[in-house]
C-alpha cells in the first residue's frame, strides 16, 4: 500500500502522485456504494496494480473542501487582481476575501500588471496594499516581466495546496505559465464573465510549482454570498474581530447598534472606511436575498 495525493480527476479516473510516480486509479467499489467521491487534493492510500495503475482504497479525512471547483484540503487561496486592465477593484477583492475567509482558507493577495501603472497609480496601489497588510494579509505586487517573479512567489507556495481565484483577464494563467516553464496554459481568453459557467473544462488539475501544489482553476465559480448568513458576515472582515468584544451589545452586527466599537474604529480611522462600506454593501446584499426553500 502506498500513500499519495490526487492531482487530477477525469471521468472516474484519478491520477495519484506517490513517490514521484503517477498512478492512474479507480476508486474502490465501496466508495460508490457509500457515495464517497474522491477529490483532487485528497490524501489517499493506493493499492498498486502495476507500476502505473492502482485502486484508491482509503481517503484521509479532509480539512476542507470546495464543491465548485471540486477540490479538497486547500491551504491557501491566491486572489489575483490586476491593477489596470481591468482596473484594481477593491470591492471585488473584498468579495473574494469574504468568500475565502468564510471557508477558513488563508488568502494571499497578488496584484498583477505592475508594469502598466503610472507613478500615481502605483502610489495609490501601495496605499491599498499597506491597508491590507495592516489587516494581516500578505500582499505581493508583481508583473509578468519581473525577473525575480519566481523568488517572490515560490516561498508562498511551498508545502501548500493553493487555488487561484480572480476575475477573468487579471493574469492568472500568465502567472502560472511564468512560474513553471513546463506549463502552457491558454491565456487572454475572451470570456469576460467572472468565471460563471463559461468554463467548458470541468476537470481540475494540480501542478507542482515551487515545492507546492497549485490548482489550475478559477477558484470560485460563483461569487455570490448564498451560503453566508447575515450574522456570519462580520467574522469575514478580519480587522473587525479585535473590536467586537468592545461593542456595547453582545452579538453586535456593527450596523445600527449604539456604542459600536467597530464603527468607532472607522471614525478614528483605525479601520479603513472603504472596508466598512463594503461590509455594509454585502450586508445589504445578503439581507435582500430571497429566502431559499
Ligand atoms: N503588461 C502585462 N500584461 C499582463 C500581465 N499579466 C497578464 N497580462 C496580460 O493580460 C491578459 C490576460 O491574461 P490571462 O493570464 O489570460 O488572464 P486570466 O484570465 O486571469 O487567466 C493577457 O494578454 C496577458 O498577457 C502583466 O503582469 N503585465
Ligand atoms: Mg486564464
Ligand atoms: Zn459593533
Amino acid at each position: 500500500m502506498i500513500q499519495g495525493i490526487i492531482i487530477k480527476a477525469l471521468s472516474g479516473f484519478y491520477d495519484v502522485l506517490a513517490d514521484d510516480q503517477i498512478y492512474t486509479c479507480k476508486g474502490r467499489g465501496l466508495f460508490r456504494k457509500k457515495k464517497v467521491t474522491p477529490l483532487v487534493g485528497d490524501y489517499v492510500e493506493v493499492e498498486p496494480q502495476s507500476d502505473s495503475t492502482g485502486t484508491i482504497v482509503s481517503i484521509e479525512d479532509r480539512r476542507n473542501a470546495l464543491i465548485r471547483p471540486p477540490i479538497a484540503n486547500i491551504d491557501q487561496a491566491i486572489i489575483v487582481s490586476s491593477v489596470v486592465e481591468p482596473d484594481f477593484n477593491p470591492l471585488l477583492l473584498d468579495r473574494f476575501l469574504v468568500l475565502i475567509e468564510y471557508k477558513d482558507i488563508e488568502p494571499l493577495i497578488v496584484l498583477t500588471k505592475e508594469d502598466l501603472t503610472t507613478e500615481q497609480q502605483l502610489e495609490q496601489l501601495n496605499d491599498y496594499a499597506n491597508i491590507y497588510r495592516g489587516i494581516g494579509y500578505q500582499v505581493l505586487i508583481v508583473s509578468k516581466i519581473m525577473d525575480d517573479l519566481d523568488e517572490k512567489i515560490y516561498p508562498h507556495l511551498a508545502n501548500k495546496l493553493s487555488v487561484i481565484a480572480g476575475q477573468s483577464g487579471v493574469g492568472k494563467s500568465t502567472l502560472l505559465n511564468k512560474l513553471d516553464d513546463d506549463l502552457d496554459i491558454e491565456t487572454a481568453n475572451i470570456s469576460k464573465s467572472l468565471g460563471r459557467g463559461k468554463h467548458t473544462t470541468r476537470h481540475v488539475e494540480l501542478y507542482e510549482i515551487g515545492n507546492g501544489y497549485v490548482a489550475d482553476t478559477p477558484g470560485f465559480s460563483s461569487l455570490d454570498f448564498n451560503e453566508i448568513e447575515l450574522e456570519d458576515l462580520r467574522f469575514c472582515f478580519r480587522e473587525f474581530l479585535e473590536y467586537q468584544d468592545m461593542c456595547k451589545f453582545r452579538g453586535c452586527l456593527h450596523i445600527n447598534e449604539p456604542k459600536c466599537a467597530v464603527k468607532e474604529a472607522v471614525q478614528n480611522e483605525e479601520i479603513a472606511s472603504f472596508r466598512y462600506e463594503h461590509y455594509e454593501n454585502f450586508y445589504e446584499e445578503i439581507k435582500q436575498r430571497k429566502p431559499r426553500y
